[in-house]
């Protein structure tokens, strides 16, 4: 970036054009001429591939020479999506890749569409954890990410009659150029079998835990380049392998076959991520996942401290562990495992070990996400650590005990176990017990985990419970993506590191008022709508407008993300448009983009509803295109950074309290969207920082919300008395959307009604419709709306992820940066 870069960048290009020769020769064994398009994409990254090789062994290099203190990030999920254009630009070889490709006949976007994205994730907690590896490489911290190598992302979403189909995602099929396998760390991993008392020879209890089953853990790493840094850190994602014992028996017995099939048991352990954001409790291959990769990755981090280290005492000095919400909330217990039975630690020298490396995020105050695992199915899959839960919550009973003498209504509440019929572990108590820190994802949402979720908590443990909002890395969610926009703030004299200091961008307040910015500004935005609008003419076969308002809502789906809340409103306008088409409307187009849990049938029959609606609104030539409704099918991140450049409006309009923190707020806001949205999560924070009178605000508070729960909510109320909202919810359900199954979506309505409107949709609804007029009134008046989408973007730094990272840094880790010299 910046203009010394020409030269270097002409040398570098013909490297770079030679090394994607070479690669197609040598590595792919193609002659150009019979080359596909992915042949060049391969090719391409493999040279780039090359060029972060050389940073990767030199920032590894340096961490151990030093003996660093390491970030150890555990998540389940890791949405990275395409990675190609994201590490040229990290790297700053994008005028160089250009030239490359041009001199080669290719096109440079159309080589970057090639890439299939590494879905390894259901939805913002995820791709939180993909921001946050891009943050940490920026900042040269020393980090390595841990995580499994799922052989099946998140499933491909297709629609059939408007109805969602899931298909496996098989993007390992043919490779990918960005891992390093490393069968020199491959782990053994123990699941089942039983304990025995046993001691050792001075006497010593010594439990085995025996008769066990095992499996291989083989670690491929992804690269993780940091942008304008030599840093490049990496992502270990741990994959399952039978052991070749596994089965030594059957095969000595002459059953070959079974031999094998049993083998394949140990290759399911990474076959395929729960596509899930809700529950999963009671899944033993869940808890078997959940522990194969917490087994193996804190193995592969004590392997790591024992190279350079003799004393486990030094262990928090060297290393911290961020869970990321409970999915790896075992480790607490797994740490404990080693120290006390394998290093032969006392316990409370193990225990005083263990509480200074982890600390815990929690992402959802969903009662239905938060993890339980039954003590039966503990007892079977990890015998051993079932004991060691025990053993905390015996100690952790007798300091609840010290504080509130008697007091065992509060145990019951706070104990790791959860009496009744089937006692369950509580994976939040053992995730916050085990911790030093304990953080929410965005004020309100840390303000309710200490009131609401965790108050005992709190009061147990003051100062444990604090707040991180999240934040999204510019580098993808602007400088990526929106390359239009990005040229226009470089064109205005803003300084050329903006991607990597995005305070930078406050300097466009002083634009904002600018006749001839503002054109400019929205100028860009329209050239991205007019795009958005060929990936929709080719996805769902509308045409769209780019002169149109473009409205859009982005997320997985959700009852709490109130998606149907959107359809009721666009059913409003539509009939509104039927009763007088000359209504005070302005031209919209609804673009939806959401994947559906295979299981949740509801959230299932909202996207038929959307896809039905849309159908018959698309097609209706009375209303004169003034509507049109898309849902564009497999919403992924790919396509997020499609749509979001694009977008005028963005939806966030949750009920409040339930939706964490939303990162999809901060991207859309980042790019000129204005958001309408309710008091919730970060929703609240984008709100002081862009300021009231450049976000559309509306419906019930988080107070107003528990005084409805308290008081008795009846969602009939706002039925009988709101003549409009009776007449959609009736008409959606009437059959007149779906005549080939005209009860189709009855389930809607019987939620917003008999169900009893637990997401609060009926009661928020009027308020919504006529927040929306609002909206329509200053897409009305397009310099107002230019300024506003310039204050957005100009006041988004609180939300880069850098922020949140040098947060957790000083605030949680204790991380000093380690910059790698050139
Ligand atoms: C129990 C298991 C099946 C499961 C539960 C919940 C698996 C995955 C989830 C996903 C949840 C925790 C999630 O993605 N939460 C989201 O985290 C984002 C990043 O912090 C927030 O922005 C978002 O508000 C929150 O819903």
């Amino acid at each position: 970036k910046g203009s010394t870069i020409n030269l270097s960048s002409l040398a570098s290009s013909q490297d770079l054009q030679q090394s994607i020769q070479q690669h197609l020769r040598y590595t792919l064994a193609h002659a150009p001429k019979q080359a596909t398009l992915r042949d060049w994409w391969l090719s391409t990254s493999l040279a780039i591939r090359d060029r972060i090789m050389d940073s990767l062994v030199a920032t590894q290099d340096a961490h151990n020479e030093n003996n660093v203190r390491r970030l150890y990030y555990l998540s389940m999920e890791y949405l990275m999506g395409r990675m190609l254009r994201n590490n040229v630009h990290n790297l700053g070889l994008e005028a160089a890749v250009c030239e490359a490709t041009q001199a080669l006949g290719l096109n440079w976007d159309e080589l970057c569409e090639q890439e299939v994205d590494m879905g390894l994730g259901n939805g913002g907690l995820g791709r939180l954890a993909a921001c946050f590896l891009d943050s940490l490489a920026t900042l040269d911290l020393p980090a390595v990410g841990y995580g499994i190598y799922y052989e099946f992302g998140l499933f491909k979403q297709d629609f059939e009659n408007g109805k969602q189909v899931e298909h496996p995602d098989t993007w390992t099929t043919f490779g990918t150029p960005w891992e390093v396998v490393r069968p020199e760390y491959t782990q053994t991993v123990q699941f089942y079998g039983h304990v025995e008392a046993g001691y050792d020879d001075c006497g010593n209890y010594r439990p085995r835990w025996v008769d066990t089953k095992s499996v291989l853990g083989v670690p491929f790493d992804i690269p993780i380049a940091g942008y304008a840094t030599k840093t490049v850190n990496f992502l270990r994602l741990w994959s399952s392998r039978s052991t070749e014992d596994f089965d030594l028996d059957e095969f000595n017995r002459g059953d070959y076959v079974e031999a094998v099939r049993e083998k394949a048991i140990g290759e399911t352990i990474s076959k395929v991520l729960y596509p899930n954001d809700k529950t999963e409790n009671g899944k033993e291959l869940r808890l078997v996942q959940q522990y194969f990769f917490v087994a193996c990755s804190l193995a592969d981090i004590l392997r790591r401290f024992e190279r350079n280290n003799s004393d486990w005492h030094d262990l928090p000095k060297l290393a911290a562990i961020q869970l990321n919400d409970t999915h790896p909330a075992i480790a607490v217990v797994e740490l404990m495992r080693i120290l006390v039975d394998e290093k032969h630690m006392g316990w409370d020298d193990a225990w005083s070990i263990v509480t200074r490396v982890f600390a815990y995020t929690n992402h959802t105050l969903l009662p239905e996400a938060l993890e339980k695992w039954s003590v039966a199915l503990f007892a079977k899959v990890l015998p051993r650590h079932l004991q060691i839960i025990f053993e905390i919550n015996r100690r952790f009973l007798d300091e609840v005990e010290a504080k509130w003498p008697g007091r065992d209504d509060i145990k019951v509440v706070l104990s790791l176990i959860e009496e009744g019929g089937d006692k369950m572990v509580r994976m939040a108590h053992l995730a916050v017990v085990g911790s030093h820190t304990v953080n929410g994802v965005a004020e309100l949402h840390s303000r309710l985990l200490k009131s609401d979720l965790f108050p005992e908590f709190d009061a147990l443990y003051p100062g444990k419970l604090t707040n991180k909002t999240n934040g999204i890395t510019p580098r993808r969610w602007l400088y990526s993506c929106n390359p239009e926009l990005s040229k226009l703030i470089d064109s205005v004299g803003i300084e050329s590191d903006w991607p990597k200091n995005l305070e930078r961008l406050r300097a466009l307040e002083a634009k904002a008022e600018e006749a001839s910015f503002q054109q400019q500004f929205m100028a860009v935005k329209r050239a991205n709508k007019a795009v958005l609008a060929e990936v929709i003419k080719q996805e769902c076969g509308v045409e769209v407008s780019p002169d149109a308002l473009f409205d859009v809502q982005i997320k997985r789906l959700h009852e709490y993300k109130r998606q149907h809340l959107t359809l009721l409103h666009i059913l409003t306008l539509y009939h509104r448009l039927l009763n007088d088409p000359q209504a005070d409307i302005v031209p919209r187009v609804f673009i939806f983009g959401a994947k559906a849990a295979p299981g949740y049938a509801l959230a299932k029959t909202i996207i038929h509803a959307i896809n039905s609606v849309a159908n018959v609104i698309n097609n209706d030539a009375r209303i004169d295109g003034k509507l049109k409704v898309v849902f564009l099918p497999n919403y992924r991140v790919s396509l997020a950074s499609k749509i979001i450049p694009a977008a005028d409006l963005s939806e966030q309009i949750s009920t409040a309290g339930k939706e964490a923190s939303g990162t999809g707020n901060m991207k859309l806001s980042l790019n000129g969207a204005l958001t309408i949205g309710t008091l919730d999560g970060a929703n609240v924070e984008i709100k002081e920082e862009v300021g009231d009178d450049n976000i559309f605000i509306f419906g019930l508070t988080v107070e107003e919300v528990q005084r409805l729960d308290r008081e008795g909510y009846n969602p009939y109320h706002y039925y009988d008395n709101d003549a409009e909202l009776k007449n959609v919810l009736d008409w959606l359900c009437s059959g007149y959307f779906c005549p080939e199954d005209p009860h189709a979506f009855e389930p809607i309505r019987h939620s917003l009604l008999a169900g009893g409107d637990h997401f609060k949709v009926m009661a928020d609804y009027r308020a919504y419709v006529d927040c929306q007029r609002q909206v329509d009134a200053v897409y009305r008046n397009p310099s107002r709306w230019a300024q506003m989408a310039i204050l957005n973007t100009a006041r988004m730094a609180k939300f880069s992820s850098d922020r949140t990272i040098q947060e957790y840094a000083d605030e949680i880790w204790s991380l000093p940066a380690c910059p790698i010299q050139e």
